[in-house]
Order: C-alpha cells, then structure tokens, then sequence
C-alpha cells in the first residue's frame, strides 16, 4: 500500500428512518444521525468510512457531536499534519489521543478504503480471507408483547437468518427466550444481548436462561465489571460474550486471561478500527476463543466492511451482518447487502466493497463540514 497524503477530511452527517423502532434495554431508536468520513488525498484518491458512534452516550461515551469535535479539533489536524499515511499508520498517529475508539475507526476506515480503492485491492483480499460468503444473524429488538417479538422473529426466520439474537432486559428474558426457542425449535441459534441491564445480584436469575441451549449470552453486566462476568461465566452454562467491556487489544486480552470473556463480540468501531479487530481476532483464534463480527446499524459502508471482516476463518459464529433492509428501506450504497440462503456475500469491488449511491446520499445529508490542513 503506498501512503496518500490527506488534503480534506469531509464530515458528513446523514438522517436514515429505520423501517421499524430498534429497542434495547439502553433505549428505543427510531432513526439514525450517522456521521460518514469522507477522505481526499493529493494523490487523487477518495475514501469513506462511517462512523458507528449514535446520537446519545446511551451504548459507549461517544456520541455523533463528540465524534465531530473530537475530530476536528484533534483528529483531523493530526492527520493533515502527519502527511503521506498508510491506513496502518493511523492508529499510531492518534494514539496520543485518548479513547474515542469510534472516531479513530472511523478515520482510519476512510484512509483504508482510500488505499484499497488506489492498489485496486478488495479488502477481502488484502484480509487474506478464505470465505466469500458468511452467515447472517439479525438482532431482535425489545417488543411491547410477546405477540409481536413472535410475529418479528418468524419473519425473520421465513428470509432465511442464520441465527437470531434477542434483546433482553430485565422483565423481557425467560419468558420471551423460551417462547422463541419453541417457536424456532432446537436446531436455529438462538443468543441474547442485555446491553448491561443486570448485575451480579442477577447470577442465579441468568442461570435460568441455561435450559434454552442459547449460543451465547452477550455483555449481561456493566462495561467495567470484568470480574462479574467472570464470576457469572463460571456459574452458568450458557457462554458469556463481552460487546461493551471490550474496546482495545489489551481488555481483549486480559478478558479472555481472567475468563470473564468466553466469547467475543468484534466491532471495529468499538475497539478503535478494523485492523485491531484484526489483532483481536487473531488473539483470539490462538486461544480458541470463538468471535464473532457485531453490528452497529451500519450503511451499506460499515456493512460491506464487516461481511469482509467477518470472513476471516476465527469468526465462527454468525455475525450481527443482516441485509441492508432489516433497518432501512433505503441504503446509501449502490449494491445493498442482501441475504441468500441465510449467507451475506462478500464484497468483490475493489476498497471496502460499496459504491455510494450519491443522489440519494445528498438527499438525506443534512451537514457537510470540510476540513483542510
Ligand atoms: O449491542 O450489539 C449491540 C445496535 C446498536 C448498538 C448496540 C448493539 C446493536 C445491535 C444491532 O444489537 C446489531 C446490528 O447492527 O444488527
Ligand atoms: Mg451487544
């Protein structure tokens, strides 16, 4: 890859409906603010990346306005002042700055498909991945009545999903898991995601969700109580996975030292870019902890990014990566990504794999920011 010297970075904000309201034990959503990152570069190159930060600090501290100022104030000098990077460089340019895990993914996500783009590489190739399909999951959002979760699940087994996942919390757990598993039967994966909603008063409760044979249990307790989910590992049967408590290389690591991580749930946009959940993925594949690629609600950007991702032989099981229509009616690339015989295909297009539909991209952007050295 040569490096490309960065002379604007665009800050792009768009509004998306989603086709039915998203609720989690953190909130309801019924529309994304999504910050894209548009990168120019003296070479003549373009790049996007997208960021995965939402509106509110309701999942991690980030949120879309603190993305944009971080950047700006920050980030984006950063980067004009480094000049000629790689995407691989990216990582050590702002790595003074602390956190802010999305906002870096994002940027270094825009220079990586800028640098596909330019060697004519997918990124798939440049991962050196074997799959050019991968399982899709869909996560299942909170419902007012068992009723509807019912109704929504047997749609989404009728498309074909791989594996379903449901949002849980407490008072919206045993009972919804049971009815899904009868409904599904015993051969579908079947997982849970708390977003944090429990605590560890909450160990013999979540005992009770062993009997449905669930794949996994993902981040039931608080982003920082590693050893919660240690205990709670040992005391149940059903696997537990780590989503929040995991944003860098090392809370990977030492997760899966102390055991409170059997299981990990990768987002790039979570642990500071893709190719340190490369880093984790190949951790994890040596110590025989199965991973998995989550979502984020992503366009057809994140989402082309992730399937790539997602084909790398540690990711086991099937991912957060459902078809562009299971949030939006419309996506903003080209080519949504559609689901076949429960697979997503991996993209073939040189960068991350998308091109952007830019009439219907302009007509939902809502700012632009330019920035420049
Ligand atoms: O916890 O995995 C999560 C969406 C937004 C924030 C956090 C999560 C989710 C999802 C949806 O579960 C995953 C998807 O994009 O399909
Ligand atoms: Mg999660």
């Amino acid at each position: 890859m040569s490096p490309l010297t960065p002379t604007e970075i665009e800050l792009r904000r768009i509004h998306l409906d989603l086709v039915t309201p998203f609720r989690t034990s953190f909130g309801s959503q019924t529309s994304r603010e999504i910050l894209l990152i548009g990168l120019r570069t003296s070479e003549g190159v373009e790049g996007w990346g997208e960021c995965v930060a939402l509106i509110d600090p309701v999942y991690s501290p980030e949120y879309v306005d603190g993305v944009v100022d971080v950047i700006d104030r920050f980030m984006a000098p950063a980067l004009f002042a480094a000049g000629p990077s790689r995407a691989a460089d990216v990582v050590e340019t702002l790595g003074h700055f602390k956190g802010h895990q999305m906002a870096k993914a994002a940027l270094e996500m825009a220079f990586l498909d800028a640098e596909l783009r330019a060697a004519g590489t997918t990124f798939h190739q440049r991962l050196g991945a074997n799959r050019d399909r991968v399982p899709s999951g869909v996560s299942v959002g909170i419902f007012g009545t068992i009723d509807e979760l019912l109704a929504a699940v047997q749609g989404y087994i009728d498309e074909g999903y791989a594996r379903i996942k449901l949002k849980i919390e407490p008072g919206w757990d045993i009972e919804p898991v049971r009815l899904v598993r009868e409904l599904i039967g015993p051969e579908t994966g079947l997982q849970v995601d708390a977003n944090t909603a429990y605590t560890r008063a909450d160990i013999e409760h979540l005992r009770r969700l062993d009997e449905f044979d669930l794949l996994l249990i993902e981040q039931p307790l608080e982003t920082d109580d590693l050893l919660g989910h240690r205990d709670l590992a040992r005391a149940i049967n059903t696997p537990v996975c780590l989503d929040e408590s995991i944003e860098s290389f090392t809370q990977a690591v030492d997760a899966v030292e102390i055991g409170a991580a059997e299981i990990i749930n990768i987002k790039p946009g979570r642990v500071g870019g893709y190719l340190t959940a490369v880093r984790i993925h190949d951790m994890c594949r040596a110590k025989n902890i199965p991973v998995w690629c989550g979502g984020m609600l992503e366009t057809g950007i994140g989402r082309a990014a992730n399937c790539a991702l997602a084909s790398l032989d540690g990711f086991t099981l099937p991912g957060d990566i459902s078809a562009s229509t299971r949030f939006y009616a419309r996506d903003i690339v080209l080519e949504p990504i559609a689901i076949v015989d429960g697979h997503v295909a991996v993209p073939d297009a040189p960068g991350l794999g998308f091109e952007l539909d830019n009439d219907f991209l302009d007509s939902i952007t809502s700012s632009v920011q330019r920035l420049s050295p």
